[in-house]
Parts: structure tokens; C-alpha cells; sequence
């Protein structure tokens, strides 16, 4: 038979997301049960064009689940995974609440899909940030060889939730009127701005939350826990879809044309590097796709030894930096599920 499946988190951003990526691949299951918080208990929404009634998340509601998503934020993550697996189900979370438990394996498919079969319940699906930035990253460091990673991030309104994609609508609209509007989900003015993540900031060290997770993240699903690795989180007024600028310094020199060689070759990577139209990625192209797009492939040229290269990228925040993946994740989990049956 196949899983029963539970999204928790179902009316978020995410959420949606992730029905439609169950509806879109034709993702196995039996039965899939919605689940949110109280006030969205009973809103009706539908998959495989059947109506489905959201239920709120209880202690009751993993009860004959074999699959349960996660995406309502790392304290209901805290709160509800462990008995989720209590209950007999394998969680797929996209919170930060498990991604630095060493039981709990960080997972790109692409890059480190073995890493999985050591799972004991619960397994993370990483920042979008961190994911969006490994795809690339992990057949260039196969290759040459990694020495060091500094990257500047455009991040969308996606990553702060369905409430702060409308912020963005609704402010530019007010600004397209000369209205006032007052920001309620992020920090600061976003029609046509831009801020610092709104991450918490670290006094001492000037690095913000999101920063910090970035960087332990990749570090952990490249499997180089001492990778120098430096990043500036931005968010832009885009609804969903992050870009990253990235300089990479390998073990030795590298030219571009070996770097689109290995990339054109690489799961998950489409390369976007017209230079002659000026065409690169951009997240209005990136956006519903689950490829992450690459381009502005160069050389470094601060560093006259060759050694570093210059990359432009971008991916669906929702898609590869979110539901797409935790889907991947869970299609592996079930195939070797299935394997180990027969
Ligand atoms: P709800 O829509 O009922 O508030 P987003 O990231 O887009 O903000 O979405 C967050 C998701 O997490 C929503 O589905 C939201 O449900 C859900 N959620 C938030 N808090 C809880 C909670 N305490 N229990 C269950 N679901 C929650
Ligand atoms: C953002 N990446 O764009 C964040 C949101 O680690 O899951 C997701 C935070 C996380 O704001």
C-alpha cells in the first residue's frame, strides 16, 4: 500500500506548494490529510481535484500517518515531529529545528542523497538559501577541489511566508498610489527597497540569523565542516524566488568553460549564460521551475591566480528552496523503502 501523508502547515506558502508538488510528480500515496493551525480548521482546499478540509494540527492527528511534511515554523516542529514519529511516521521538516542534530541527516538530494538511509525519523530539509547555493556548488567542489566560498544573497518575499508575499503587493500598490503603508510582517519599507535580512542580528559578531544558518548549512551538506564560507543576506522586492551572487576559490586554476563543462552535466543545474544577449538568471525565469539557473560563469579577477570563479544563480524559494525538495527527499525515502521490502 501506499504512505499516508500529512502536510502540516498545508495553508502556508509552503504548504501549497507542496500539494502541488505531490499533484505535479504523482507522488504515491493513499490517503493525504491537511493540517494548520486552528484558524484554518475546516477551510476547504483540494488535491487531485477532490475538495479536502483542512483539520487543525492535536496530539491525534499523526495517527495511521506514514509521511508527514512539515513546514509551520520550528516551534510547532519542536513540538508535534517527535510525536509524529512517536505515532510511526517518517517527518520531512522544513524548519531549522533539526538541521544541526547529527540524527537528523540535512539533505539536497542532488548533492548528498546517501546521507538519508541514517535517518532516524525525522530528516531536514535545508534553508532554501543553503539548497539553491549547494546545487551548484557540490559538482564544482567535486571537481576541483573547494577552498573557500563568499556569496551576497537577493532573497524574495517567499521565504518570510504567504503573509510577507502580500506585503509586498499591497505596499507597492499603496506606493504606486502615493499612499502611506505601514509595514506588518517585515521590519521595513518594501516597495522598491530593499534591507538586510530580517533575521535576528548577532551583537557581537554583526552576522544575522539567517546568515548563520546559511553558512553552518552548507558547510554541512557539502560535508566540510571547517569550509570558509562568508555570506551578506539581502531581501529584495521579488515575490519568490532568491538569487545569489557567489565567488568560489578552488584547489587549483579553473577557467569558466571547465566550470560550464561540469555544470552542464550537473542534476538539478540549467545554465543561463547568453553573454552576447546579456541574458543570465533572473528570478522572473527561475520562478515555477525546479532547476536552479546559472549563469555570469567567469573569472574572479581579484585573484590573479586563477583559482576563484564569479557565479550568478537563481531558484524557486517555494520549488528547490522548499517543497520541491522535501518532495525529492521523500520520493528517495519511499523508493528505498520500497527496495528494502521487496
Ligand atoms: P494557518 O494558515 O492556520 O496560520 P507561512 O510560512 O506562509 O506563514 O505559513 C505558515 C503555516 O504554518 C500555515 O499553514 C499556518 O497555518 C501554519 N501554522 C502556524 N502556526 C501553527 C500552529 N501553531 N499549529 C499548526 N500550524 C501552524
Ligand atoms: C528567508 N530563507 O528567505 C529564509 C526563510 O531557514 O527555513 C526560511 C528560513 C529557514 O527568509
Amino acid at each position: 500500500a501506499h504512505p499516508n501523508v500529512a502536510i502540516v502547515g498545508a495553508t502556508g506558502a509552503v504548504g501549497v506548494e507542496l500539494i502541488r508538488c505531490l499533484e505535479e510528480r504523482n507522488f504515491p500515496l493513499s490517503r493525504l490529510k491537511l493540517l494548520a493551525s486552528p484558524r484554518s480548521a475546516g477551510k476547504q482546499m483540494s488535491f487531485r481535484g477532490q475538495p479536502l478540509t483542512v483539520d487543525a494540527l492535536d496530539d491525534a492527528s499523526f495517527d495511521e500517518v506514514d509521511l508527514a511534511f512539515f513546514s509551520a515554523g520550528s516551534g510547532t516542529s519542536k513540538a508535534y515531529a517527535p510525536k509524529a514519529v512517536a505515532a510511526g511516521a517518517v517527518v520531512v521538516d522544513n524548519s531549522s529545528a533539526f538541521r544541526m542534530d547529527p540524527a537528523c541527516p540535512l539533505v539536497v538530494p542532488e548533492v548528498n542523497a546517501d546521507s538519508l538511509a541514517a535517518h532516524r525519523g525525522v530528516v531536514a530539509n535545508p534553508n532554501c538559501v543553503a539548497i539553491i547555493a549547494a546545487v551548484p556548488i557540490a559538482p564544482l567542489a567535486q571537481a576541483f577541489g573547494l577552498k573557500r566560498v563568499q556569496m551576497a544573497t537577493y532573497q524574495a518575499a517567499s521565504g518570510a511566508g504567504a503573509a510577507a508575499m502580500e506585503e509586498l503587493r499591497a505596499s507597492t500598490e499603496a506606493a504606486l498610489r502615493d499612499a502611506s503603508y505601514e509595514p506588518r510582517v517585515l521590519p521595513h519599507p518594501y516597495a522598491f527597497n530593499l534591507f538586510s535580512h530580517n533575521a535576528e542580528v548577532d551583537l557581537e559578531t554583526g552576522y544575522n540569523g539567517e546568515e548563520e544558518k546559511v553558512i553552518a548549512e552548507c558547510r554541512r551538506i557539502l560535508d566540510r565542516p571547517e569550509l570558509p564560507v562568508g555570506v551578506t543576506c539581502i531581501r529584495v522586492p521579488v515575490l519568490r524566488a532568491h538569487a545569489i551572487a557567489m565567488t568560489l576559490e578552488f584547489d587549483r586554476p579553473v577557467s569558466p568553460d571547465e566550470a560550464r563543462a561540469v555544470l552542464a552535466k550537473a542534476p538539478g543545474v540549467r545554465i543561463v549564460d547568453d553573454r552576447a544577449a546579456n541574458h543570465f538568471p533572473m528570478p522572473s525565469e527561475a520562478q515555477g521551475q525546479g532547476d536552479v539557473l546559472v549563469g555570469r560563469i567567469r573569472q574572479d579577477l581579484s585573484d590573479p591566480s586563477g583559482r576563484s570563479l564569479a557565479l550568478f544563480v537563481a531558484g524557486d524559494q517555494l520549488l528547490k528552496g522548499a517543497a520541491l525538495n522535501a518532495v525529492q527527499i521523500a520520493e528517495r525515502l519511499f523508493a528505498q523503502a520500497t527496495a528494502a521490502v521487496a
